[in-house]
């Protein structure tokens, strides 16, 4: 039995009682209930929680409780008999503190996400279990242990991880009232290329983990979900499953975003149906305009490739591009801002979106900056892509910190989203509240470069 609680957390609570499981995501600096530079216009709601409420075994009779720093508080004094944390890099200081707190209650805490993938000893000394890599086998196991009063320090994914016949997320427990997109789902997991500043490979591998077709319609049709967005990293890292994909959801009439390469316009087939299957935006990590700097950062695939065209063939079939672009690799110098965002605003890029490159912990970016002794900081929470945390090799942290700051104005100023808009032709209200969303967070993100955000734990 699911019952809402009309004030957070969210509760899942069965007929009778058993443990009563608390799960966190913790915030950011810029992600944050208050404050912080996300607005509802930005905010789309993620799957982690929700995947994890729904794998929690129902033998149990597990009382659930989601937070999402994001949208709502943790209350400290919340009674539970364990606390989840999940933790991406720029959060980990937030979920230490978090678990520091919990444990100090007398609460086991566990552990589980990408940075805990990434670095496991280092998040073995904040919790009492940490979870690494994928958890649709090892969290119910842990909890299993759990209440056999055996918890083990550490549970891994296991080879051969199926992501078949898994139940559904439970999204109810988050709702849609806080998210511009209410509704988000994920076909596929893992991408098959290696961008040396990349997650994704270093933490989960180059093998696509993939829901069965037949699965994903099942959940949508379920959710009856007409607009949604798909989470996945790479929705094109196995073509012959993204054709599959796309052609199954054409009946289904819906509205759909999510992330692609820019391989995605070479294939007519695979372009064809993404639009005929209600594709309406899609984002595309361009990354820079630079040859040497993409052959720098192993995106060889976007080598030789005219932007501009990306960007033609996209609008052509009504699809909106939320174009990415980093700052800051060794090619870079003081001309990659103006240059950039020009491209921007003169391709008609319907949401541009620029990030400082950020050597994650565990990607190969991460020990080459290391062993030419250019990691400026462990703070993990400036690990958000708006901090500078390495020495550029052409520019000076400040000046690749205000750059981006310039670029992101220039780019959101009211000529700048007007000339994007009305030369894409695609204007749906979605394309314009994002932009104004855009325009906020560029104007705000001066605030986070000091130190200011740095609530106390009560806040
Ligand atoms: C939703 C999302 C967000 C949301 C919220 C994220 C958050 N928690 O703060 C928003 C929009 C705020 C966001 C922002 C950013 N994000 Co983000 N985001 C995502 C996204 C698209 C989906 C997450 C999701 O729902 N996944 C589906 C669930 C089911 O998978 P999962 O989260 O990995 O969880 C599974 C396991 O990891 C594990 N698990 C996870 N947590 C826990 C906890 C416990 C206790 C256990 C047992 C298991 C467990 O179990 C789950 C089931 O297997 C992911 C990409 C992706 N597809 O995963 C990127 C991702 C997490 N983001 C990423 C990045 C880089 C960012 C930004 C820096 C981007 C930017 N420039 O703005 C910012 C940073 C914000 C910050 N707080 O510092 C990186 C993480 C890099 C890193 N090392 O931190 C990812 C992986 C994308 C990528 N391309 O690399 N993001
Ligand atoms: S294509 Fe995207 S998801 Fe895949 S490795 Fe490169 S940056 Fe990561």
């Amino acid at each position: 039995m699911i019952a809402h609680n009309a004030h957070s957390p969210i509760s899942h609570r069965p007929a009778s009682a058993g443990p009563r499981i608390l799960l966190i995501s913790p915030r950011g600096p810029l992600y944050r209930h208050r404050g912080g530079t996300w607005k509802k216009a930005l905010r789309y709601p993620p799957l982690t929680l929700t995947t994890l409420a729904a794998l929690v075994p129902k033998e149990l009779n597990a009382t659930v409780d989601l937070v999402d720093e994001g949208i709502a508080e943790t209350d400290l004094d919340a009674e539970a008999d364990l606390v989840g944390i999940s933790a991406i890099t720029g959060t980990a200081p937030r979920s230490y503190e978090l678990a520091a707190h919990f444990c100090s209650r007398g609460i086991p805490v566990v552990l589980g996400g990408v940075h805990p993938t990434l670095l496991p000893e280092e998040a073995a000394r904040h919790a009492d279990s940490v979870v690494v890599g994928y958890a649709e086998d090892s969290w119910p196991q842990l909890l299993r242990d759990f209440m056999a009063g055996r918890m083990q320090p550490r549970y891994d994914q296991q080879p051969g991880l199926s992501l078949a016949d898994r139940p559904f997320p439970c999204r109810e427990m988050l709702g849609s009232r806080h998210f511009a997109i209410g509704h988000t789902i994920e076909a596929t997991r893992a991408c098959v290329h290696s961008c040396e500043f990349c997650v994704v490979p270093s933490a989960w591998g180059r093998k696509p983990f993939q829901h069965p077709v037949a699965d994903v319609v099942a959940d949508i049709r379920q959710m009856g979900a007409k607009r949604l967005l798909f989470l996945d990293l790479n929705l094109i890292a196995d073509v012959a499953y993204a054709k599959e994909l796309f052609t199954a959801l054409i009946p289904l009439k819906i509205q759909w975003g999510g992330l692609a390469t820019v391989g995605i316009v070479w294939d007519e087939e695979l372009l064809d149906l993404c639009a005929r299957s209600g594709c309406k935006g899609l984002l595309i990590g361009f990354e820079t305009l630079n040859a040497n700097a993409l052959q720098e950062t192993r995106k060889g695939f976007n080598l030789h490739t005219d932007y501009r065209e990306v960007v033609r063939r996209l609008h052509e079939r009504g699809i909106g591009i939320q174009g990415t672009f980093v700052f800051g690799f060794d090619s870079h110098d003081e001309s990659v801002f103006a240059e950039t965002a020009e491209f921007a605003i003169d391709a008609c890029i319907d949401l541009p979106r620029y990030a400082v490159l950020t050597p994650f912990p565990g990607t190969p970016l991460f020990r080459r900056l290391k062993e030419e002794g250019r990691i400026l900081s462990d703070d993990w929470s400036l690990y958000d892509g708006q901090h500078v945390v390495y020495q550029p090799q052409q520019l000076t942290p400040d000046a690749l910190l205000r750059g981006t700051e310039w670029a992101w104005k220039k780019t959101y100023s009211y000529a700048s989203i007007a000339k994007r808009l009305l030369g894409s032709r695609i204007l749906l209200p979605l394309a314009l509240a994002g932009n104004l969303g855009y325009r906020f967070y560029a104007h705000n993100l001066h605030k986070y470069y000091t130190c200011d955000w740095r609530l106390a734990i009560s806040d």
